[in-house]
């Protein structure tokens, strides 16, 4: 049997949980008389509702339930047990380490990567993990920052002696600039060193305001379905904008939820690029000097090239159509697609939720049934995209 393996399922290991349950300041856990599970409050769009709950106990209550699928291994064990699923590889989820101090970040990176190595030890050819950087979202002073990036550059390191480690989890903040950040350069040059490929995942979304003052009465809908594949899309362009997959032509990324909109916009993006006058004139004249840019600048590589070269799309986009758009994006075929689930995300809801601990999850079924629409039960394009392409490129001994 072809192997079904989840490259996008996340944990919060409980100390990630204690350190939450202290703050103030988003992302949070809160408990509240009327539930009976504690809140996990991540998102900006979540703030408002988590005021109207502070102030009137009867308000509706914000952000999610933080029930033990977030937390707890079993859990997890049982959710793959009931899927099929053979492996996962699993991730802190957003918004990793972003919140934490300088200080902080680097010991706290640490311990959990050791608690995810493990959990992975304990469970042989079930779990490998991507590892958490301890990249924090306070840009500070140029000293600081060289700090943050040298803490980064020594997380790695300790990741590449954590034998289930298959890679690592990224946001989009980067130091505080974002990805095409030049002091990102050595970060990737590093990890494309060790061969960790980054599976890259969203959180910030785009500013509340875009969605309108009418957004809260539309939930998660709008921030999940729109701010999210948006800011993954921003990230990968900006990066590609900025030279980088060309600078480290070793790294390997993989997209959250298909790549956000990359598959339908890389044409639009391509032809912005080459439209531009201003871009024009300075590539032309880049490109006369003798100098490692000039050379850079002669060889570019169009988006579609990185996407075909550097670029895997996890399969989380729960249609045929967008699957079949991220498998023209990145190539012919299905080889860089990889099947995932977002557990603990999406869980069934209303009367579709018992609570059970061997209960379906539609949102699941969704993906599986994406890949099946999309390639074909049984076709080998379907085995690549549920498992056998994970099992190759991360190295998967299941
Ligand atoms: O429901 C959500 O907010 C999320 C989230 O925060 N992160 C994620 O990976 N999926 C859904």
């Amino acid at each position: 049997m072809a192997p079904i393996v989840d490259i996008h399922t996340h944990m919060y290991p409980p100390e990630y949980i204690d350190l939450l349950s202290t703050r103030t300041d988003l992302p949070l856990v809160r408990t509240f008389p009327s539930s009976p599970d504690p809140r996990l409050i991540l998102l900006e769009s979540e703030l408002p509702s988590l005021q109207r709950a502070l102030a009137d106990p009867s308000a509706p209550l914000p952000g999610r339930s933080l029930t033990k699928h977030f937390t707890s291994l079993p859990a997890k064990l049982s959710f793959m047990a009931r899927h099929g699923i053979t492996t996962s590889v699993v991730s802190l989820a957003n918004p990793w380490l972003d919140f934490l101090s300088p200080e902080d970040a680097g010991p706290v990176a640490k311990r959990i990567n050791e608690s995810f190595e493990a959990m992975c030890v304990a469970h042989p050819g079930k779990l490998f993990f991507f590892g958490a950087l301890p990249l924090i979202n306070t840009p500070g002073t140029e000293s600081a920052q060289d700090q943050t990036q040298q803490t980064i550059l020594t997380a790695i390191t300790h990741l590449t002696t954590l034998p289930h480690c298959r890679g690592i989890i990224l946001g989009t903040s980067g130091l505080g600039a974002g990805l095409d950040d030049p002091r990102m350069l050595p970060i990737f040059t590093s990890l494309a060193a060790a061969q960790l490929p980054v599976f890259l995942h969203p959180h910030y979304g785009l500013p509340t305001s875009v969605f309108g003052p009418r957004a809260d009465d539309y939930g998660h809908v709008l921030p999940l379905a729109l701010g999210f594949p948006m800011e993954t899309t921003v990230a990968v362009a900006r990066m590609f904008l900025a030279g980088v997959f060309d600078a480290v032509d070793g790294l390997r990324m993989i997209l959250a939820h298909s790549g956000g909109t990359l598959p339908f916009l890389a044409g639009r993006i391509e032809s912005c690029v080459v439209h531009d006058a201003g871009l024009a004139a300075a590539a032309a004249k880049a490109a006369g000097k003798g100098d490692g840019e000039g050379e850079r600048v002669r060889k570019r590589r169009t988006l579609w090239e990185v996407l075909r070269q550097q670029i895997y799309l996890d399969a989380v986009v729960y249609s045929d159509v967008g699957l079949k758009a991220a498998a023209d994006a990145t190539g012919a075929g299905a080889e860089r697609l990889m099947f995932g689930t977002d557990h603990p995300f999406f869980p069934p809801v209303g009367e579709k939720a018992d609570g059970a601990d061997d209960e379906e999850w539609e949102s699941v079924q969704w993906n599986v049934d994406a890949v099946i629409r999309a390639f074909g039960e049984g076709s080998k394009e379907a085995e690549l995209v549920l498992g056998v392409n994970a099992a190759t490129v991360l190295r998967l001994d299941v």
